[in-house]
């Protein structure tokens, strides 16, 4: 029998289940599986405190697990503990009102270490030091082929350094930069007090809280993708992904790839967002921001047309590729419209939400729950301890419109969920075939509309569908990792992160969430390794080759940030 919890902890109020599994005997009759009886010791101390039934839930589909279930949710005193089976199996816990407050600063920590273009210094990143890197300029893609010719003397060159490395790899991609900048300025926006904590990073001490002051490095770089025209370059990476040395030994040449839709449209609404979010710290920035949030509103006025983007051959770093622009555009509307209170975005945004059909989506391809964020604002905030500036009479029946249906859209959504974690014996919000690359994204999105359910209605089981998400993340899965690294006793040492595998240290930065099971992998090792017919949420390894499983990137980092941000938000409610 294997004993499952977060290894992280609980908060005291919060609840909490452990799961006993074993691998499923197809033999067995499952209807007569006895109920198990589990027992709770303080640390070093053999006085039972609570002795709990686990009740049998049945065979999980997703991960071929015969489940048990014990509640124990009574244990609210800060402690650490031992559960018990009558086997003699046996795992620690620990209760703490502060779980995720400081893992909220681990995974914001974790953006620090991955700062480009600047040295990592000793006194904040620790054993983790290292140089700057990927200090030269960069070119855009017509000119590549010039370099090295008669031509040269024609290239324009640009400055683009700055921001953090994408993920594994040194790429800086817009699309994906600013859906990880959204989920945590609007988690800071609706859970400030969740973001006290120093990061000590060279910032520190500066008057800003210290995620924005993470956060404003990599916007600073975003700003360097727009063109004078207004438009957005999709990325800036090299033409081949880096071979595994640290970031400073990478001198392959950075090119700026052409605009896309995407990127402009979102570089508007984060832009935007940023406005709000920094005037009160840095009013030069703000205006920059808004400025250039309202140019890239200009050039997309001026393209309707939808603008994609493709590697063109020969490229394999990350395309990050889409094939409509409407709900970024929508977000780009909501967004404007929000900080200028003009007219014309909020008709812009009334005929865009018309052609988006997914109104929940706040990932790097789909974004119209941000839209839907920003329009529900005030009243998110009134439940959460954000206050809300905008909290007026809306009298425009647009915007009530636009309100009521992103709200219901909210609500409908977060119902599915829920119906998706009670048919798993682990209660994770992933179906049988949600275990694809990044299955862990597919989850803390899915927290992430809970926890908007919640701020939105304060019915407690959304509340505690958030918490149980984070459970999964964190040890109560069927490998029993705990996907984060260096977080919990089972934890992944081994991401897909050039920095972890060529800085010679043997364990990784900690704090990175990593992208977990995969049915389908996708990369040389997992497919040899990976039998086939492993049940999916049993699909993944600990091992930095495996691209497809083990892979860290700053966007799945902010979506776990949003997610302990809201729990830490509403640690005392019971
Ligand atoms: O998450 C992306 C996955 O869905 C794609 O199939 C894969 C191949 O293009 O790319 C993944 O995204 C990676 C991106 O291309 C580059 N940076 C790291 C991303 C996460 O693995
Ligand atoms: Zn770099």
């Amino acid at each position: 029998m294997r004993l499952y919890i977060n290894q992280a902890g609980y908060l005291p109020g919060s609840i909490k289940t452990v799961i006993l599994a074993e691998e499923a005997d197809k033999q067995k009759k499952h209807e007569f599986m006895a109920e198990k009886v589990i027992r709770i010791y303080p640390q070093g101390d053999e006085t039972c405190i609570l002795e709990k039934k686990a009740e049998y839930f049945g065979l999980d589909e997703a991960s071929g697990d015969d489940i048990w279930r014990a509640d124990f949710s009574e244990l609210t005193q800060d402690g650490i503990y031992r559960i018990k089976d009558e086997e003699g199996n046996a795992v620690s816990v620990r209760v703490h009102e502060k779980i995720y407050d400081v893992m909220n600063q681990i995974l914001c920590k974790a953006l620090y270490y991955q700062r480009c273009g600047m040295e990592l210094e000793e006194p904040y990143a620790g054993i983790f030091k290292r140089k700057s890197c990927h200090e030269n300029q960069a070119v855009l893609l017509e000119d590549y082929g010039k370099l090295g010719t008669e031509a040269e003397g024609t290239v324009k060159w640009f400055d683009v350094r700055g921001g953090w490395h994408d993920a594994g790899d040194y790429g800086k991609y817009t699309t994906a930069a600013a859906a990880a900048l959204a989920h945590i300025l609007y988690a800071y926006e609706f859970f400030p007090e969740s973001f006290g904590a120093s990061l000590n990073i060279p910032e520190s001490g500066n008057g800003m809280p210290d995620i924005l002051n993470e956060c404003l490095y990599e916007l600073r770089w975003l700003l360097k993708m727009q063109m004078e025209d207004g438009s957005v370059c999709h990325k800036v990476t090299s033409m081949r992904h880096a071979n595994f040395v640290m970031p400073h030994e990478d001198k392959r040449q950075m090119i700026l790839f052409p605009a896309s839709s995407m990127a402009a449209a979102d570089f508007a609404a984060i832009m935007a967002l940023a406005y709000r979010v920094y005037r009160n710290y840095d009013r030069q920035f703000a205006g920059q921001a808004l400025e250039a949030a309202k140019k890239a509103w200009d050039w997309l006025e001026e393209h309707p047309e939808f603008t994609g983007f493709q590697n063109p051959e020969g490229c394999n770093t990350g395309d990050y590729a889409d094939t409509d622009d409407q709900d970024e555009r929508l977000w780009a509307a909501a967004e404007l419209y929000r900080v200028t209170g003009d007219e014309k975005y909020l008709a812009c945004a009334g005929k865009f939400v018309e052609k988006v059909s997914d109104l929940t989506a706040m990932g790097w391809t789909d974004v119209a729950g941000f839209a839907g964020w920003a329009f529900l604002e005030a009243e998110i905030k009134k439940n959460s301890r954000g206050t809300a500036e905008t909290d007026k009479e809306i009298t425009d029946q647009r915007e009530v419109s636009l309100r009521t249906r992103f709200r219901n859209s909210f609500l409908k959504e977060a119902e599915k969920i829920l119906k998706i974690q009670e048919q798993c014996g682990y209660f994770a919000a992933l179906k049988r075939d949600d275990y694809g690359w990044g299955s862990n994204m597919v989850l803390l999105n899915r927290a992430m509309i809970s926890g908007t359910a919640y701020l939105l209605c304060s019915e407690k089981r959304y509340r505690e569908a958030v918490t149980k998400q984070m459970d999964y993340l964190l040890g109560v899965n069927a490998v029993g990792y705990s996907y984060v690294t260096e977080v919990g006793f089972y934890s992944c040492r081994n991401p897909h992160n050039r920095v972890a595998a060529a800085d010679g240290i043997g364990y990784s930065i900690p704090g990175f969430v990593v992208g977990g099971p995969n049915e389908h992998p996708a990369d040389e090792k997992a497919e040899w390794l990976i039998v086939p017919g492993t049940p999916p949420m049993k699909c993944y390894l600990d091992i930095w080759e495996c691209h497809s499983l083990n892979e860290i990137t700053i966007y799945w980092n902010s979506l776990a940030i949003f997610a302990a941000a809201f729990l830490e938000c509403f640690a005392e409610r019971q």
